[in-house]
């Protein structure tokens, strides 16, 4: 049994770890940076080390100083969060290599789902639709254009290290294309170095839907349903939502049994994400898996009741889940995720600064995770999340309700947020009605 764990991060995400620790009885080590002294995840774990200064590739992303704070206070586990080291299998590596456990899949999962190409050949090899595309990397522009004639335009280049939309190259004809693998193969081994990229056939107006998975130790592996992550700007999700609005009962059962199907393909262990494109005629395709535990886990757990931090740390044990055996999750009501950053609402810009006076709200169907007080000062080197507020209500209607409520009632000042835009979006007639894809704010923007 894990009897303390180091939480590799900070924010509301090391808060959260630190909740379900607490609950099962596990002691607490926070690591921060020199920027996050007077963070609440330092002022709320057991134990606190200073592991570098503000940047995080000298704190948080320093592989020896988080494995040295481990050493020096004992910690027996290492829970990664989001971001920084969590979907890095060298870090998981070196952590079962110092006799600790990693709270999260096995290193040979991260690797094969952190290669995009890799991960859609092993997934298709298990039966799961992948749209039309290459197997394996694109050795030359005429193999791509072969493929692409083959296939028919639309087509993508996706970077095999990428992810989460980087890396990716549109191209609606042979002309585009030409120019297009080129400068694909390019920026991937700029920015990943690994020039490797494949091709798919583009979708134009999906949604993006993802399965929430649990796997354990013992062989056992279900889907807690679905989120709806169709919402965003930039690659960055702004509002999610539990169960989709528009799946139908037979989808639901096809893709969360596609969604086990890539897991079991990657012999995958803990919390992970399997994310889909669903196109206008109802047909899904996996699209990559995540193999995190990811910043809108919430909304899955006020539908199904489950706390998926704790079970992670229960998967890392050894044990069981704590699922009643035989029988599939069960989804009630739904839930809807609002990010709060820390951000001008017109230009996006960050707007770190310190928070001079907190009202966060509360009552029936409203949970709120945050790392805030008033009188902190959000630093300005990292992501700008700086809240999430979760409204949970019996239909979606109630949960719209709901979230219109909080964010009504929901005061940060002295310093800009992102809280405003999301009351218009809950105003906005296509996103009542359930009817948007992924270009919605792009739309919206532009009016
Ligand atoms: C696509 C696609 C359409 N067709 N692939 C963006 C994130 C990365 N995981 C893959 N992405 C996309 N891949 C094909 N074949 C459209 C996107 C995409 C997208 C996907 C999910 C959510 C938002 C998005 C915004 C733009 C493009």
């Amino acid at each position: 049994m894990i009897r303390k764990v180091l939480i590799a991060n900070r924010g509301e995400i090391a808060l959260r770890v630190i909740q379900a620790c607490r609950e099962l009885g596990i002691a607490t080590v926070a690591v921060h940076s020199e920027a996050d002294r007077e963070s609440l995840h330092v002022q709320m774990a057991d134990e606190s080390v200073c592991i570098g200064g503000p940047y995080a590739n000298t704190s948080y992303l320093n592989i020896t100083a988080v494995i040295a704070a481990a050493e020096i206070t004992g910690a027996d586990a290492i829970h990664p969060g989001y971001g920084f080291l969590a979907e890095n299998a060298h870090f998981a590596e070196i952590v079962e290599a110092c006799d600790l456990v990693f709270v999260g899949p096995h290193p040979a999962a991260i690797r094969l789902m952190g290669n995009k190409s890799a991960a859609r050949r092993a997934v298709a090899d298990a039966g799961v639709p992948v749209l039309p595309g290459s197997r394996e990397p694109l050795e030359s522009r005429q193999e791509a254009l072969n493929l692409a004639a083959e296939i028919g335009y639309p087509v993508i280049l996706k970077a095999s290290a990428g992810g989460g939309g980087r890396g990716m190259r549109l191209a609606y004809d042979e002309r585009e294309l030409r120019h297009a693998f080129d400068t694909a193969r390019t920026e991937a081994e700029k920015a990943f170095g690994d020039p490797a990229v494949y091709l798919e056939k583009y979708l134009e107006r999906p949604r993006h839907i993802e399965f929430q998975i649990l796997a354990d130790e013992h062989g056992r592996v279900v889907h807690l349903g679905e989120r709806e992550c169709s919402i965003q700007r930039r690659h960055q999700k702004l509002l999610e939502e539990s169960p989709s609005a528009i799946l139908t009962p037979e989808q639901r059962l096809l893709m969360g049994r596609a969604a086990v199907a890539a897991a079991r393909a990657a012999r995958y262990v803990s919390a992970g994400t399997v994310e889909f494109l669903l196109d206008v005629d109802g047909s899904y395709y996996f699209m990559e898996m995540n193999t995190r535990i990811q910043v809108e886990h919430p909304v899955t757990e006020m539908v199904t009741g489950v706390d998926l931090v704790r079970e992670q740390l229960l998967i890392a044990s050894g044990e069981r889940m704590s699922l009643p055996a035989r029988r599939a999750v069960r989804v009630r009501g739904h839930a809807i995720e609002f990010r709060i950053n820390a951000e001008d609402p017109d230009t996006f810009a960050p707007s770190p600064g310190r928070v001079t006076r907190l009202i966060l709200p509360g009552g029936p169907g409203v949970r709120v995770d945050t790392h805030l007080y008033a009188g902190y000062t959000i630093p300005p080197y990292y992501d700008s999340l700086i809240a999430k507020v979760i409204a949970y209500g019996h239909t979606r209607a109630e949960a719209i309700a709901r979230g219109r409520r909080a964010l009504g009632m929901l005061r940060i000042e002295g310093v800009k947020t992102s809280a405003r835009l999301h009351l218009r979006i809950l105003d906005d007639r296509d996103f009542i009605n359930g009817d948007f894809d992924t270009h919605f704010m792009d739309r919206y923007l532009s009016s």
